[in-house]
């Protein structure tokens, strides 16, 4: 089956019409109309709200020419809904961090229609919504990443407590990991069936761990949630942040799409990956300050990284920065589309 989506079909090898983009965090607070919309409600309502998560899901497609819809939600949304205590002040708090067995199992399997109905609903209100037949991404939060929050409690450049969980209670660790991989799993899956038409796993953290604690802990986790989403019939894009150190280790993940960060070189990834899979990334997020000319030739030099073949989805290497100028994604989108 060939695909009219550039998005679409770039996530399956296929050739594209052009290049096709997307910016990780697209939908957020460097738009004005989000911070106007946020003025008057807090995020987790937005993301309670579906008619407000869709508006704020269209906001980028209505600017920019983008490729691609990313659910306007958030990686803790779900836990939330499996009984969390979490505030997002801006990034998530867990009020009561878990650190023993007992609270691991009281975590409740994920029951999507029943947890997190706003989730599912959100999906079809931006579907029946989405412009020029944009593709929806839906998304969850990588199992470790996720318990980086849920065991540190709050955002933190190292995560100590949670790598140190790993050492000190490395069965409790995998038996939490295993649960959030489930979770997401169903997760996903719930979100494909409500009209998402690709699926993406944030390993936000990856990059904290080595290649050895990466493939012991992570990754039996993501496979679970790999699996279960995998019966969508979607394409699935695995998002490995400062993953310069682990791209052997997710070369044979059921995943359709590596994403990568900007530290690394997009041919180089290739490379390492092999044939089977697509890229995504990597502009650096900070180079949409440069001035237009030098953006221009960032834009190049990824484009020129990735190569001539199918399967790169032009993004940058981790979300856009609040205080970027809108003038810029605009700019990037010009660029990318000049240049292919
Ligand atoms: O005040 C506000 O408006 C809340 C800020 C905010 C926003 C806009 C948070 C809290 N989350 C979000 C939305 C969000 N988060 C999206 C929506 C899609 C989009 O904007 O286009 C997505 C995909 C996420 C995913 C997310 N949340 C990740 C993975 C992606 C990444 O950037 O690495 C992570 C790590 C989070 C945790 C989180 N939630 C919020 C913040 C500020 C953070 C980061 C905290 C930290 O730095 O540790």
């Amino acid at each position: 089956m060939s695909e009219t989506s550039a998005f679409l079909a770039a996530c399956r090898r296929q050739r594209p019409s052009h290049r096709p983009l997307w910016v990780m965090r697209q939908a957020g607070r460097y738009l004005p109309e989000y911070r106007a919309l946020r003025a008057k409600v807090d995020f987790a309502t937005l993301t309670r709200t579906p008619d407000l998560a869709a508006e704020v899901t269209l906001q980028p497609l209505r600017r920019y020419e983008m490729d691609a819809a990313i659910l306007f939600s958030d990686i803790m949304t779900p836990l939330q809904g499996m009984g969390v205590d979490l505030t997002f002040e801006p990034g998530p708090v867990v009020r009561q961090p878990i650190r023993t067995d007992a609270q691991i199992d009281a975590l409740p399997a994920l029951v999507p229609e029943r947890d997190v109905p706003f989730v599912l609903e959100t999906v079809r209100l931006v579907r029946a919504g989405a412009p020029r037949g944009t593709p929806l991404i839906g998304f969850a939060g990588g199992p470790f990443t996720l318990m980086c929050y849920l065991v540190g409690g709050r955002p933190s450049k190292e995560f100590g407590a949670a790598r140190s969980f790993l050492y000190a209670q490395p069965d409790s660790a995998q038996r939490l990991l295993e649960r959030l991989g489930d979770a997401m799993g169903e997760y996903l899956l719930a979100q494909a069936t409500a009209g998402a038409q690709a699926l993406m796993l944030f390993e936000s953290w990856a990059g904290l761990l080595a290649a050895r604690e990466f493939t012991r802990f992570a990754l039996p986790a993501v496979r679970r949630a790999l699996a279960i989403a995998r019966r969508a019939g979607v394409p699935l894009i695995y998002y490995v942040n400062q993953g310069a150190a682990l791209m052997e280790a997710v070369a044979d993940l059921d995943a359709d799409v590596i994403g990568v960060d900007w530290r690394m070189d997009l041919a180089e990834v290739r490379r390492r990956l092999g044939p089977g899979k697509a890229v995504q990334g990597n502009l650096d997020p900070a180079a949409l300050f440069a001035p237009a000319e030098e953006l221009k030739r960032q834009v190049a030099a990824v484009i020129a990284a990735a190569g001539p073949a199918p399967g790169h989805i032009f993004n940058l290497g981790h979300g856009i920065w609040q205080d970027t100028p809108p003038e810029a994604v605009a700019r990037l989108v010009d660029y990318v589309h000049e240049y292919t």
